[in-house]
């Protein structure tokens, strides 16, 4: 069975007003996404990778030398579908409940988490991840370069910010600090982040 791009969980429009333009999403969603699930498919057609799941690949094939292209495919397919989740239409704000709380106790604040996040955000060198997991418990940021990614760590994903440079060079230029700014301030999709930190 192929794989397959999911929909963007709201119109290429949707985050306009929120500082991101649907002519990011026509090419980020539509030709850098589509072409991770295009080459995945191409590359695993025809071989017992094919009829696994999206996460059992990116598991079997991180760090396997003869397979570096399908983990580079298989976990840009599965970055991206987090990142989309991970923005919402006048998101932004604080979290609630469990996960605020869980926040406050292994950061100290939520402005504390902002800083972190923000920081490993702005210092991946070249392209790759920002991300807010939980650690067997523990919540910590963490950043990963080019396709890498907390699930194939073994680590949950809760949130992510992608930062390689065709995420904000059509918003943004060259100013990823801006672009990271912004998804805190009205992008960040706390509810998507809660129901992560919920599942088993
Ligand atoms: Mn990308």
């Amino acid at each position: 069975m192929a794989f397959t791009q999911l929909p963007l969980p709201y119109d290429f429009n949707a985050l306009e007003p929120y500082g991101m333009k649907a002519e990011t999403f026509e090419y980020h969603y539509g030709k850098h996404h589509k072409a991770y699930v295009d080459n995945l498919n191409k590359l695993t057609d025809g071989t017992e990778l094919a009829d696994k799941s999206l996460d059992e690949v990116i598991k079997t094939t991180f760090k396997d030398a003869s397979k570096v292209g399908v983990f580079n495919n298989a976990a840009q397919v599965w970055n991206h579908t987090f990142f989309w989740n991970s923005l919402k239409p006048a998101g932004g704000g604080t979290p609630t409940g469990e996960l605020a709380a869980r926040i406050d106790k292994d950061f100290g604040s939520f402005d504390k988490f902002k800083e972190e996040f923000s920081n490993a955000a702005a210092t991946q060198f070249g392209s790759g991840w920002s991300w807010l997991i939980d650690d067997g418990g523990t919540l910590k940021v963490i950043k990963t370069p080019n396709a890498e990614n907390p699930l194939a760590y073994g680590q949950k994903a809760l949130l992510t910010l992608d930062v390689w440079e065709h995420a904000y060079y059509i918003d943004y230029r060259n100013a990823r600090p801006a672009f990271i700014k912004n998804f805190l301030d009205q992008l960040a999709n706390w509810d998507f982040a809660a129901q992560n930190l919920a599942k088993a």
